[in-house]
């Protein structure tokens, strides 16, 4: 079998064996295991320059391959182009995005110099596949280096209408690179025909046809075990003994503005103002870790939560109960498993999100016999599939109160058949299986219109190999 190249802006430590880290290493994890590897991408350190040639690092079967940034792309390609000016637009928030021309010049820089990085460490038979939004210009870029390999392209984050995507300055160009991808995946068919939209809009109907969507999900049997396992783990209990027998809300997410903290906060407090037979008897965790905290935004955003927390906590508790408990570390993930299971609500309430595998998890994590209930925002992805959620609008304070009240006074009957009906699409969609399918695409054994469609089969049930497409010299 030919070697999978991953390349994405963050490489995970190859001292975990790239098993451990993130939610997109999980997802690589089988792809991992069955092949041989690359993973390029910045090592996470920054130096005088950017580095020229990647250091390489070998564990199991997969090579490390990192670069470190030079000091001014950090600046404009990372903190600059890629999360002040494209992140905000593709989660629809032109009017908070920030451009400036030495940003893109950084992105287009960067994205150069990893292209020219990477291409002398490929192979004629390699299969790339280029992650994120980081990255849209390097398959063109490879192609330029003479690059033939087959190459695929995943956003992970959503794709807006191309009304919003034009008001970028330099939409056109990030458009443009795709052609030089054959496979380019999206979470969500909406995403899909938002991408396909604005690239026939730009006349490249051709490039549209490449463009499918492809769920990404979790390792469900994987985290469900973990949570069980984790069900009576020290930190648990600990956290278990201080609720006092209140039900737990709970809340995972990175600090950031798209995850709708500030909304989901004002939601809670509602719920409290408008249902006070609940006060006292349930306690919101709220778990956000400081994430890109030195860009202006994020330290602005951590203002904003701390004063909602601390008004509703003051106008609230009792001198045996605080409403909201908000931590702005990081937690382990087998204690993160073992908090979500012990919750009788998840409270996942992005403003948009390419998917949220968070609301994946909490379905994973909860008690068969006993599950908790998921609140979910309309706008994440995962609202697709996990239709035995309680959806919301996520703006709407009242809106996430209403649910919190359904959610509180929900029958055990109800609870278990809207879990069952979760469960079963988030083991259907496996991280795995997300894999294969893309891989499949990108690798010719499926056509990009029905990989991204097509029902989770288990391995022994996929088509035969068709021969590889042949890419024009
Ligand atoms: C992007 C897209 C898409 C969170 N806090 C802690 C912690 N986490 C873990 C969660 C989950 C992961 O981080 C976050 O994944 P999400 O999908 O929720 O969100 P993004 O980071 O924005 O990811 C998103 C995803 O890519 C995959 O394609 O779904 O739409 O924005 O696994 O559990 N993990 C630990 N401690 C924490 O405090 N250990």
């Amino acid at each position: 079998m030919s070697r999978l190249v991953i390349v994405a802006n963050r490489v995970p430590d190859p001292k975990e064996g790239g098993a451990t880290a993130g939610g997109l290493a999980v997802a690589m994890k089988d792809a991992l295991a069955n092949r041989e590897a690359v993973w390029f991408g910045w090592s996470g350190k920054t130096a005088a320059e950017t580095g020229t040639e990647a250091a390489l690092a070998r564990h199991g079967r997969t090579t490390f391959a990192t670069l470190d940034l030079g000091h001014d792309d950090y600046k404009h390609f990372y903190q600059g182009f890629s999360n002040a000016a494209l992140w905000p637009v593709l989660h629809y928030r032109l009017g908070i995005a920030r451009f400036d021309r030495r940003d893109f010049a950084g992105y287009q820089r960067t994205n150069l110099a990893f292209a020219q990085a990477l291409a002398p460490l490929l192979q004629p038979d390699d299969t790339v596949w280029i992650h994120d939004f980081h990255l849209f210009l390097m398959a063109a870029d490879l192609r330029a280096l003479g690059c033939k390999q087959r190459i695929g392209f995943f956003l992970h984050v959503p794709f807006p209408p191309r009304s919003v995507f034009n008001g970028l300055p330099h939409a056109e160009k990030l458009l443009e690179a795709l052609e030089a991808v054959d496979t380019i995946g999206t979470q969500t068919e909406d995403d899909a025909e938002n991408l396909r939209a604005a690239l026939i809009a730009i006349g490249k109907g051709d490039v549209a046809m490449r463009v499918g969507a492809f769920a990404i999900g979790i390792d469900a049997t994987g985290f469900a075990k973990l949570a069980a396992q984790r069900a009576n783990a020290k930190e648990v209990v600990r956290l278990r003994d201080s609720l006092g027998g209140r039900s737990l809300a709970i809340g995972v997410d990175r600090l950031d503005y798209t995850k709708g903290l500030p909304q989901r906060i004002a939601g809670f407090g509602a719920m409290l103002e408008r249902f006070p037979r609940h006060r006292g008897k349930i306690t919101f965790l709220q778990v956000a870790p400081v994430s890109r905290g030195d860009v202006a935004m994020y330290r602005a955003l951590r203002r904003e939560l701390d004063e909602g927390v601390g008004r509703i906590n003051g106008q609230m508790a009792e001198p045996d109960w605080a409403p909201i408990r908000y931590i702005t570390r990081a937690v382990a993930r087998p204690t993160l498993a073992g908090f979500m299971r012990m919750a009788r609500i998840g409270l996942v309430t992005p403003l948009r999100d390419g998917m949220n595998l968070v609301a994946k998890e909490f379905v994973a994590a909860q008690d068969p016999a006993d599950p908790g209930v998921l609140v979910l925002s309309r706008f994440a992805g995962a609202a697709v599939e996990l239709d035995g959620a309680l959806i919301v609008n996520p703006l709407d304070p009242d809106d996430i109160a209403e649910a919190l009240d359904a959610a509180m006074d929900m029958p055990a009957d109800e609870r278990l058949d809207r879990w069952n009906r979760m469960w079963t699409s988030v083991r259907a969609g496996s991280a795995s299986i997300w894999c294969r399918r893309f891989l499949s695409a990108l690798e010719g054994t499926t056509d990009v219109a029905d990989a991204g469609q097509a029902e989770a089969q288990p391995a022994s049930d996929q088509p035969e190999k068709k021969p590889r497409r042949k890419r024009a010299a």
